[in-house]
């Protein structure tokens, strides 16, 4: 304070020496004119931020602190600034010598503006760059304690996390619903420091060991010579290496399953994959796999749905998630965890739980729920959250160690240096997305993007200048994390691998003898599309093999598709039990969300259709009247989706109230279908219900809606095909049909 009042004064007395100054101007200048073109907009009241995007002002929504308030972030602040804070007259005209002259180097305004845009992108992920995120909630159950003694699964405790959902070969803008792994990984900001469980909705890896994790992506990407096709397997080099690699087949059927293609986000299962090592107060130790269950239970697209979706709605996931949080229906999954003891031989009833090719079947070691997430929060800003959100196997918490598991070491070293590059230096912790809540007090100084202002003069250890400041946690006590002490090191160097990591076949066909008739077909039309898009015939020839090292039948069913010889394998089949839990068929599910469309013709029976959607809404789940125009139809009911705008594989049942005539100018093509004897169907309305057909989804109909069936060509006495004379009825036999996702019984193999 001496110093700054020993300034003020003698800057008091500069002043007084100092007369106005006028602004000197060369003779026959003028002086700056306003702006010729007045400010655009008009100021108005800012639109208030979104419900579920109001944050606190000095927190980001994940609780972590930012370093700006909310109005110095959002468009909310009064005057337009410089990134230095300068108030800017003029933000849409650059500097120039005359109204009509170059453009001035020295229009700082210009190029800062430029300059800051030519760098808004950084490099997107190398793999799972196309992701969507939300912020949520964990709740411990409590139970977890006899072998865990990580805080965050303690009886009701609550902890903020962050979850990102991808799919891994995609870019960035690529589409959801595309065949492919999805990600599912987590953020737990606990009280302990960050713990990331870094998970995707498939519990097997393509390799077993992390050396081969660019082979196995270089051959699943774009090839490199055209960068086709984008996002998907359905490719030379994909099947290529894994019908080379035969431990990449376990993973590869799980993608040819309805895994591959799932209807949501919301009902997806995940896994951390490998086997983690946990302990308790105590000390001792166990093996456990972790396992999300979605409360919506698992259910996937059919194949032609995913690809229709491609192009109709790219963003279909990513908006399905949203919507969902948006609307209040918050998605759920409870963590479970398969339990093992922890042997010497790290197995389990002859599994090698290090194996990342291998799942340990839930009727052998069954999931036990220790903890619930609830989504509850969309994102305020894509880039800073979802996009800057860096996760990390490594990222562990007091009580939760890895294991050996040859990929999981390699992911420990991965994580961390592909940040490096991505988010541009070491300081990518301090992203407010990515600070823990629990008090940080490291010794990392400097580097690129440092937003620290560190104090002290000692960051080294041991110090006495800082007073010898910060100090070891001493262990359990101080919630330090105590490394399981497992022996490592009787063996010698080696570049090899467990002879119990050979068996490459016994589990994919456990998987595929899993599977409903159903599920089988897909699985069978899966192989066939994708090895039909190769345009290398030994390639497919050798995958064949591969599969007859599965199941002959079916090989057969894949090679009479591809038009080739189905081969027998040399070896006898492995003898595996099946796993019922495998199957996403069979059970019946809360339909909490299920979209449901009601199709209503301007001169149908529209009495009811309101009612029918507060009956819909009350049911918790959404429902979508399609209509012929927008608005609103003569009897006040709002259209949600116009016949135009409105396709088939957004809905999860359609109600049909009506039988709409074809709209003369919905089609410039004549329609050869609308002169044959039945009641003329608007076109669009008809795709969409044969699409609802084909796509097993459950259809109800009255009144002159019936009618619209005929015309469409769906039988009516058929399983999953509802008629009556009330909507109520049909809706309540519709409601109980949707528990079980689909109506498979009406297929052909069903
Ligand atoms: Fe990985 C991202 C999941 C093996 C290297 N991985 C990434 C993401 C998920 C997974 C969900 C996206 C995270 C996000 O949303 O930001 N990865 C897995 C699972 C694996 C696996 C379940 C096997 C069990 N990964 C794996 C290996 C390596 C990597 C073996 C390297 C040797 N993974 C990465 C990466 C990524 C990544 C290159 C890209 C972006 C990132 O990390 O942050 O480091």
């Amino acid at each position: 304070n001496a110093v700054r009042s020993a300034v003020t004064q003698a800057a008091e007395v500069a002043l007084e020496k100092v007369a106005g100054l006028d602004t000197p101007r060369a003779p026959g200048v003028p002086a700056a004119k306003p702006p010729k073109v007045a400010e655009p907009t008009k100021p108005i009241e800012p639109l208030p931020p979104k419900p579920d995007q109001t944050g606190p002002d000095r927190r980001t929504p994940t609780g972590a602190e930012t370093l700006v308030t909310r109005d110095q972030v959002a468009q909310q602040g009064k005057f337009l600034t410089t990134s230095t804070g300068a108030r800017l007259r003029d933000t849409d005209h650059s500097l120039k010598a005359g109204d009509r002259g170059p453009t001035l180097l020295q229009d700082h305004h210009l190029r800062e503006k430029i300059t800051h845009f030519d760098h808004e992108r950084i490099p997107e992920r190398v793999v799972h760059a196309r992701g969507s995120g939300a912020h949520g909630v964990f709740v411990g159950y409590g139970n977890a304690k006899p072998i865990c003694r990580a805080g965050f699964l303690a009886r009701g405790k609550e902890t903020p996390v962050f979850v990102r959902f991808s799919t891994v070969l995609g870019s960035r803008g690529s589409a959801d619903t595309v065949r492919d792994t999805r990600g599912f990984a987590t953020k737990f900001y606990t009280d302990e420091g960050n713990f990331d469980l870094v998970a995707n909705n498939i519990p097997v890896f393509f390799v077993q060991d992390g050396i081969k994790f660019p082979d196995i992506v270089h051959a699943g990407k774009p090839h490199p010579d055209r960068e086709i096709p984008q996002a998907q397997s359905a490719h030379d080099t994909f099947w290529d290496f894994v019908s080379l690699h035969t431990e990449a087949q376990h993973h590869t059927m799980w993608n040819m399953s309805d895994r591959g293609i799932p209807r949501s986000y919301r009902t997806m299962e995940g896994f951390g994959v490998h086997t983690f090592r946990t302990v308790n107060q105590q000390g001792e130790t166990a093996l456990v796999k972790f396992h999300w269950k979605p409360k919506l239970g698992v259910h996937s697209l059919t194949w032609e749905e995913a690809q229709l979706i491609g192009g109709i709605d790219p963003d279909f996931h990513r908006r399905d998630l949203a919507d969902a949080i948006e609307s209040g229906a918050y998605p759920q999954w409870e963590l479970g965890v398969q339990v093992f003891e922890d042997t010497a031989d790290e197995t389990f009833q002859g599994i090698d739980l290090l194996d990342p090719t291998k799942i340990v079947p839930e009727e052998l070691a069954p999931v036990q729920p220790i903890g619930l997430l609830t989504l509850t929060g969309n994102t305020t800003n894509f880039f800073a959250e979802t996009e800057q959100i860096a996760f990390h196997v490594g990222n562990l918490v007091p009580g939760i160690d890895v294991t050996n598991d040859p990929l999981l070491q390699t992911r420990l070293f991965s994580y961390v240096d592909t940040q490096l590059t991505r988010l541009a230096g070491p300081n990518f912790n301090q992203i407010p997305i990515n600070r823990p809540h629990a008090p940080v007090n490291d010794m990392f100084r400097d580097g690129f993007h440092q937003h620290a202002v560190h104090a002290g003069v000692a960051p080294y250890k041991p110090n006495s200048l800082d007073g010898g400041c910060p100090f070891h946690a001493s262990g359990p006590r101080d919630g330090a994390f105590v490394d399981v002490p497992v022996r490592v090191a009787e063996s010698v160097k080696e570049r090899d691998v467990p002879v119990s990591f050979a068996d490459h076949f016994s589990q994919v066909r456990l998987f595929w003898l899993s599977m409903t008739p159903v599920e089988k077909q897909h699985i069978i039309n899966a192989y066939t599309f994708e090895l039909s898009r190769c345009y290398e015939q030994a390639i497919r020839e050798r995958q064949l093999l591969a599969l007859a090292r599965i199941d002959p039948e079916l090989c057969a069913e894949v090679a009479t598709g591809l038009g080739l010889p189905a081969p027998t394998a040399e070896e006898a089949l492995p003898v595996v039990e099946a796993s019922p839990a495998l199957s996403q068929l069979g059970q019946e599910w809360p339909t909490d969300g299920r979209i449901i469309g009601i199709v209503v013709a301007d001169d149908g029976d529209l009495d009811g259709v309101d009612d029918l959607v507060d009956a819909i809404t009350d049911h918790d789940m959404v429902a979508f009247v399609i209509g012929p125009h927008g608005g609103k139809l003569s009897n006040g009911t709002v259209v949600q989706r116009t016949f135009a705008a409105g396709r088939s594989v957004e809905l999860d049942a359609v109600l049909v109230a009506g039988c709409p005539a074809p709209a003369p100018d919905a089609f410039p093509v004549r329609d050869a279908k609308a002169d044959e004897p039945l009641a003329p169907l608007d076109p669009r309305v008809r795709l969409m219900l044969e699409e609802c057909y084909r796509h097993a989804k459950a259809i109800g109909a009255w009144g002159s809606g019936i009618e619209a069936l005929a015309a469409a060509g769906v039988p009516v006495d058929v399983t999953g095909v509802v008629t009556g004379t009330k909507g109520s009825d049909v809706l309540a036999e519709v409601e109980v049909l949707l528990r079980s996702h689909r109506v498979w019984e009406r297929t052909v193999v069903g």
